[in-house]
């Protein structure tokens, strides 16, 4: 292809080549000669070895976790990024947010960033710097300030309640959080509001080795002053608490429960709560502890009594109850109740935010929307919690493949452009098989949970095999050996999820889809005297008769909502990778890289790109950029765009193959077309630069 200039100088472009071998490219789209995975992988390395952590495919960001503190968070870098021109700077998370928020206040609409990836692979630390982008480089107002520290507050105080260490992540989200940061019409930030998913609350009372309970626990152990701990009974050490040990990693180098704990008290301030409700809620926390304390043994009837009474003496500040039951129901009792005032108090939290985040004035508010859930995740055992978490991170990868292969069909379409879809894997197999009406996983294990006393978590695994045995992505030890030969126990049923094989215990999948609480444990809760679980225990529950949903189904519905939600806005997409299983920063393991960018389907979402087309830019913009490079277009062009764009093509030479006029865009099928393009322009600004320095020079 003919440049249209004359003084090439092959030292200038010999030094861009040089850099890009050394950096790779920013945008994958650009990778030269083929789409090859190993040279997806070897630019993601070159990258990420020069802590270049950001590389775009098209407008999507691909961010690989540097497991350290990178200088390019800076207010500075902030404010570098803002109101630019997507591509002119590199690749960033802040590009991405200053995207979402200038289409947003010239077009008026809603957006949402999703953000999605494994366990530990950035999201949750993705989600707070695109705030803290908003927080300083958004208009704001004295009045508005509080919001502003409300919105980014609000982060400290759920992920106190939400997040624990887990053997994958030590700040790992154990809920999915969805938030709405609402806006004026001048772009200011002025409300929000948050939606939380399924709290994985059997962590209250069960944690796996090397896990730990919420953070929470430990800060308040850690952090609480001596009165507090004093009139909540408790003791500082955190070995006391039975809640707290099965793990048996209470401390953890890389978390400052204390240091945390006065972020938290902090932001409690700040998000209007009263000291009453702060008093109530540490109350709650406390009565977890105790409670876990609490040991039963057998009477003469054979009803559990406890074996010693002190922890009850402080949980009666909470609640007091008089019930017989054997041992071991005794126990499941006390977990129950621990686990159901945990996650209730969890939502609680969460409205009370969102009550000191709403904005009263009825003004039309546009919103950027930031999703953060817990990532697929694969443990040495996988329960109803990992089933839930996972089918969650299916259901957004579908969201994903659906909205951008179906803009990308639109966008062509819509500009009368024709083109062939690639294959991909559409994962809605998967989705279908966990949540189709009546034959999905869900519905069968429902339908167990409607035989109280008949059906046993073994005859839901009976039942699936039944029903759902022939699904391509189902195993389970029955089935193995027509399908593969890996072992798997007799409790076990395997998925082939999109982002690999999950093999699920079965046990528990009843009792904890059920999630039922004694009624007479409800009513001593219902009448409790700490304000909040009155709150979260309504005694009109107890009126209700009809069978709440179970669990799974709750979870569904919220997750068929949310998609709703997100259907109706405008994306922009990060997919964090997780670079080594070891958090360690620089260490780039590319069979687990490979694996990543095979799943989370990187690789077509680059040749959707580009068998369609690389770029795309609306006639005007591209114009703008280009207009020096073409004597009849420079300095500027009187007539349409679309007519500029074609006279500038013609003279820099592209050939026919290479682009296609759309009705308001130019399309151009080859990175290299719009590279060369582009480095002629960077050289030709060059030397403009150049000569003015000339002009200028004293003689
Ligand atoms: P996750 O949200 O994707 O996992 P996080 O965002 O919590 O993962 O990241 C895990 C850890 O990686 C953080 O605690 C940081 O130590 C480090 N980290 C992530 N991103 C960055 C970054 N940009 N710069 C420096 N360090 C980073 V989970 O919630 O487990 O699905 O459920
Ligand atoms: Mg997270």
């Amino acid at each position: 292809m003919a440049l249209g200039l004359e003084d090439n100088t092959d030292e200038n472009m010999e030094g861009a080549l040089i850099a890009r071998d050394r950096v790779g490219v920013q945008d994958f789209v650009l990778l030269d000669s083929h789409t090859s995975e190993t040279a997806f992988l070897n630019n993601l390395r070159k990258r990420y070895q020069e802590n270049l952590i950001y590389t775009y495919i098209g407008t999507l960001l691909v961010s690989v976790n540097p497991y350290k503190e990178l200088d390019i968070y800076t207010v500075t870098q902030m404010q570098l990024y803002r109101g630019v021109n997507f591509f002119e700077l590199p690749p960033h998370l802040y590009a991405i947010a200053d995207n979402a928020y200038r289409v947003m206040c010239s077009e008026y609409n809603n957006h949402f960033i999703l953000i999605s990836g494994e366990s530990g692979a950035g999201k949750t630390e993705a989600s707070k710097k695109i705030l803290q982008y908003y927080a300083v480089t958004c208009p704001t107002t004295e009045q508005l300030q509080i919001v502003r520290d409300r919105l980014l507050l609000s982060n400290p105080v759920l992920e106190a309640f939400g997040n624990a260490k887990t053997l994958r992540n030590d700040n790992s989200s154990r809920f999915g959080k969805y938030m709405d940061i609402q806006f004026d019409f001048k772009g200011a930030p002025v409300g929000g509001h948050i939606l939380s998913y399924l709290i994985e609350k059997s962590r209250v009372v069960h944690q796996n080795h090397g896990e730990r309970n919420f953070h929470i626990f430990y800060q308040l152990l850690e952090g609480g002053d001596k009165d507090l701990l004093c009139w909540l009974g408790l003791e500082r050490n955190p070995q006391k608490y039975a809640y707290l040990i099965q793990g048996r990693c209470a401390k953890v180098f890389s978390i400052n429960d204390k240091n945390d704990w006065k972020i938290v008290r902090k932001a409690f301030s700040i998000i209007d709560f009263t000291e009453k409700d702060i008093e109530h809620l540490f109350g709650i926390v406390a009565s977890v502890l105790h409670l876990g304390n609490i040991q039963f043994e057998e009477d003469s009837n054979g009803h559990a009594i406890i074996r010693d009474g002190t922890q009850i003496k402080w949980i009666s500040k909470v609640s007091l109850l008089r019930y017989p039951l054997n041992v071991d129901l005794a126990f499941y009792a006390r977990d129950a109740v621990a686990k159901a005032i945990y996650g209730r108090t969890f939502t609680w939290l969460v409205n009370k935010i969102n009550g000191s985040l709403a904005n009263k004035d009825s003004t039309r508010k546009t919103v950027i929307g930031l999703l953060d859930i817990y990532g697929f995740e694969v443990l040495d055992t996988n329960s109803f919690e990992q089933f839930c978490i996972n089918y969650c991170n299916e259901k957004l990868q579908q969201l994903l493949i659906e909205m951008t292969l179906k803009a990308e069909q639109e966008e062509y379409e819509l500009e009368g452009i024709e083109w062939e879809p690639i294959p991909y894997f559409n994962n809605k197999i998967i989705c279908d098989l966990v949540e189709q009406k009546h034959k999905g996983i869900i519905s069968i294990l429902d339908e167990e949970c409607l035989r109280p006393g008949e059906a046993t978590d073994l005859s839901f695994l009976e039942k699936l095999e039944e029903k759902v045995g022939d699904h391509a992505h189902f195993v389970t030890r029955k089935l193995a050996d027509q399908k593969t030969r890996k072992s798997i126990d007799w409790v076990d049923f395997r998925l082939l999820h999109y982002a690999g094989e999950v093999t699920y215990c079965a046990v528990g999948f009843l009792e904890k889809n059920n999630d039922l609480l004694y009624r007479n444990l409800k009513e001593v809760l219902c009448n409790s005297k700490n304000g909040i679980i009155r709150e979260c225990f309504l005694l009109s529950e107890l009126d209700n008769r009809r069978r709440p949903e179970t669990v799974a189904t709750q979870f569904k519905n919220s997750l068929m909502s949310l998609i709703e939600i997100l259907m109706s806005k405008e994306p922009s997409y990060v997919r964090c990778i997780k670079p080594n299983e070891n958090k360690e920063p620089g260490k780039f393991d590319d069979y687990l890289i490979r694996h990543q960018v095979k799943y989370l389907g990187l690789m077509e979402h680059l040749r959707v790109r580009r068998a369609g087309f690389a770029y795309r830019r609306k006639y005007e913009l591209f114009l703008q950029r280009y207009k020096s490079l073409c004597p009849a277009t420079w300095p500027h062009w009187h007539g349409p765009a679309a007519e500029g764009v074609e006279r500038l093509i013609k003279h820099i030479g592209y050939k026919p193959e290479e682009y296609k006029l759309g009705r308001t865009k130019i399309f151009i099928r080859f990175p290299k077309t719009l590279f060369a393009t582009e480095d002629a322009f960077e050289f030709r600004k060059h030397l403009l630069a150049m000569s003015l320095l000339f002009f200028f020079l004293p003689v």
